[in-house]
């Protein structure tokens, strides 16, 4: 049993992580300021359904599992607060007993600003984005270049760090020879947003920490994920994870489906040629265990395309259709005016097989899995709000 610290343990992927690795018979501890929550509170955002606070969430798994989450409610921007959970003291009110195990064998650090469109609002939004995304990173390299050496870091990264470069995106890395000499590199990145730019820039903090203090790091390069069920979602509803599907937090998948049961035409920026890689939730936490079960060196950084398989916007839009007129649902496709800077038609050929290797195995964007999500989110369609789909965020 290892004890694993998540950070960023409210959000989408947060919540679901914690469960998977509770359920497995591992030490989990959440750590979480609320961001997400609040900011969806601000941007008046509408969310499918509510959920509960994380302490209510935990107390419920307890009932529910007999396995217990400690919950720290506490910003990580603060660098003692990020030490306080590395130093192996009893520094939080940790857990029922009140007994801290001691220093996390695995992070898994989520704490981020996760949304593109949320980083280009305005000067403000933008700022926050940088300063939180970097300041979390550089508190969790120095608590552990402190503290905890050996612990094991898994990092979101994303596919948006490479942009789409008209040639094959490698996985993390490229070799390339100049005159005669040659070298490894991270592969060059270029990010489309604020927020993936702030993601490359914390990749080169930890990546310093690699080179100077032997730190151990899993860089995971995410495309988007869709869906909203894990197995342990389905133990009880108040384990469902927060599920948006406006401009700001909604990713393609998930809105599309809600635009589809709303009755909302699909919103295909521009040619709608852009062409990313996707993945369910339930892989995310798969990829996520398997850099667990097998981890980075010390003084390794180690980068997985955390991607399945790749689809324009087009492609998507049309599988949505399919199934949502199937559903009896009228889908209707909108090609509107690209709010955002990209490529709506280019090369787009990254290579994806390291988390495979290392025994991932994929549940791809079936009828079936498109079908199960329409289900749930048809069970909530008095609450989608129309108004928050679409308000035109530029670039
Ligand atoms: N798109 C549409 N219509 C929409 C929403 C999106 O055509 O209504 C297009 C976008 O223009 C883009 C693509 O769909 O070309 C993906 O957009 P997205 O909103 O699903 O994803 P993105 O903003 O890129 O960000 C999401 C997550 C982020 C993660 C990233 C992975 O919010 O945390 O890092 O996916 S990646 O896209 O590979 O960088």
């Amino acid at each position: 049993m290892s004890h694993i610290l998540i950070l960023g343990g409210d959000g989408y992927l947060g919540w679901p992580t914690a469960m998977y690795f509770s359920i497995r018979g591992h030490e989990v501890t959440v750590v979480d300021n609320y961001f997400r929550r609040n900011a969806c509170k601000e941007m008046d955002t509408g969310m499918l359904y509510s959920v509960p606070s994380l302490t209510d969430r935990s107390n419920t798994w307890y009932e529910r599992t007999g396995k217990e989450i400690k919950v720290v409610i506490s910003d990580l921007n603060d660098p003692e607060s990020m030490r306080k959970l590395f130093n192996g003291k009893v520094n939080y009110d940790w857990s029922k007993d009140k007994k801290y195990t001691g220093i996390p064998e695995t992070v898994v650090h989520y704490a981020e600003q996760p949304s593109a469109p949320y980083s280009l609002i305005n000067y403000k939004c933008a700022d926050f984005t940088l300063m939180n995304n970097l300041r979390v990173t550089n508190n969790l390299m120095w608590a552990l270049r402190d503290y905890a050496r050996e612990t094991h870091v898994i990092k979101l990264g994303t596919m948006g760090e490479y942009g789409t470069p008209n040639i094959d995106i490698e996985e993390g890395w490229i070799e390339i020879k100049h005159k005669n000499r040659k070298d490894k590199f991270l592969f060059p990145r270029q990010g489309s947003s604020i927020y993936h730019t702030s993601k490359i820039m914390d990749t080169d903090l930890l990546w310093l920490g690699v080179r100077i203090w032997n730190l151990r790091v899993t860089d995971l390069m995410q495309g988007p994920v869709y869906g909203i069920e894990t197995e342990e979602t389905k133990i009880d509803k108040d384990f469902q994870t927060i599920f948006n599907y406006d401009e700001i937090f909604g990713t393609i998948i998930n809105r599309f489906i809600t635009q589809a049961v709303a009755g909302y035409p699909l919103t295909v920026y521009g040619k709608g040629g852009q062409t990313r890689g996707y993945l369910n939730i339930k892989d995310t936490l798969q990829c996520v265990y398997k850099s667990f079960l097998s981890p980075a060196k010390s003084g390794e950084l180690r980068i997985f395309n955390q991607i399945v398989e790749t689809f324009s916007v087009n492609e998507l839009a049309k599988k949505i259709l399919k199934v949502g007129n199937d559903r009896n649902h009228n889908v209707k496709i909108d090609h509107i005016s690209n709010p955002r800077k990209e490529s709506e038609s280019h090369y787009y050929n990254p290579i994806y097989q390291g988390l495979l290797d290392i025994g991932v195995k994929p549940n791809y964007l079936t009828e079936d899995v498109i079908n199960s999500i329409f289900k749930i989110v048809e069970e909530h369609s008095k609450k989608i709000r129309k108004d928050v789909i679409y308000r035109g965020i530029k670039w």
